[in-house]
């Protein structure tokens, strides 16, 4: 027993010293059960949100207003679809298969981002997902680059290049509405005045508030806090309004000296009924997870027998 806590010891003693010497902890290597744990949960919740935030989105791809921005927005879809099975991919490596995760997503066990909880009522919110809603997930994820364990930064390097170019989309959505007629710049600033909070309690709660900030940050899995995340996000995100003649609906938004800002206060008892199961879409996203996971299933067991004639006959 003693043995045991000793060897133990030094191997968290090891694994630390890794982690302080920015060495990337790798799937074989020993790691504590509590920094596999804390992966298995953030990784899977991320790749849910991939996954589930096709969603509001896919509703507008029938009613694009060109073919230019619906084959923009298929593309978009597409990739936040491939965002999910890299990190599903990232996330197994830790020891749990993707059907234990899809089942836990299904069985309410594991949560996804709550800002897809929300519904895409007029196309100005495609916009306002691309440049909100992917702009403050790549502002996570350029700092989750930098997270310790190796499968889940190589996986977040690949996505962030490819989500700056979905910001981008949404940003030129935006701006093009703004200089449009009346109506337009109306539906654009209708859809940030409803995507502006929930964008911003995508960063999770305040950081004393967080309980998992932490041993995060200690083990360098998260390298900024909640707080600093969404700081940073609404530093460059009000500018990029500004120029396009858009207002956030902050009241209370103060601008400091050196030009950054001071959000007010966030309506943390809504973040909690949505992040809850009481937001306004949240039993649609699953039911329809489950249903199109359910009747997909043949195509799961056709690509698995392929596989394996395909390997007997090798
Ligand atoms: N929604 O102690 P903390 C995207 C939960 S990808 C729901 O602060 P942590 C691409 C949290 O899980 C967007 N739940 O936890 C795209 C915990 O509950 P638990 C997704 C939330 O893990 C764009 C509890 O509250 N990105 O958008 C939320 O240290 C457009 C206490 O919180 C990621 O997942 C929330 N917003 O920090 C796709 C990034 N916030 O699990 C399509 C990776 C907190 O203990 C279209 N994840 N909770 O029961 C992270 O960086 C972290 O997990 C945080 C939360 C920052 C989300």
């Amino acid at each position: 027993m003693l043995t045991q806590t000793i060897n133990e010891e030094k191997l968290l003693a090891e694994f630390e010293a890794k982690i302080n010497a920015e060495i990337k902890i790798e799937p074989k290597d020993w790691m504590p059960d509590e920094y596999r744990k804390h992966l298995i949960r953030q990784m899977s919740q991320h790749a849910h949100s991939e996954v589930i935030g096709m969603q509001p989105e896919g509703n507008w791809i029938t009613r694009a207003p060109s073919l230019r921005s619906k084959k923009i927005l298929l593309a978009k879809i597409q990739d936040e679809g491939g965002h999910g099975l890299y990190l599903y991919s990232a996330a197994e490596t830790l020891g749990v298969s993707r059907d234990q995760f899809i089942q836990w997503l299904h069985e309410g066990k594991a949560k996804y981002s709550s800002v897809f909880n929300y519904p895409t009522l007029n196309w100005a919110d495609i916009g306002a997902i691309g440049w909100l809603v992917d702009g403050a997930a790549i502002t996570n994820q350029v700092s989750l680059q930098r997270t310790s364990y190796g499968p889940y930064s190589r996986a977040m390097v690949r996505i962030c290049k490819e989500e700056s170019f979905h910001q981008r989309q949404g940003y030129e959505i935006m701006w093009r509405m703004m200089e449009g007629t009346v109506d337009q710049q109306k539906m654009a600033q209708d859809a940030i005045d409803r995507w502006w909070w929930p964008a911003l309690m995508m960063f999770g709660p305040h950081d004393t508030d967080s309980p998992r900030t932490s041993l995060a940050m200690k083990w360098r899995i998260k390298r900024e806090s909640n707080d600093q995340l969404r700081e940073k996000f609404i530093n460059k995100t009000i500018s990029q309004a500004e120029i396009i003649g858009l207002k956030v609906p902050d009241p209370n938004l103060i601008r400091n000296e050196d030009g950054t800002f001071k959000h007010g206060d966030i309506n943390w008892d809504e973040f909690w009924q949505v992040v809850g199961g009481n937001g306004p879409c949240n039993q649609q996203r699953l039911e329809h997870h489950f249903n199109v996971h359910k009747e997909g299933a043949w195509v799961r067991e056709s690509a698995i027998a392929y596989n394996i004639k395909h390997t007997n006959n090798q």
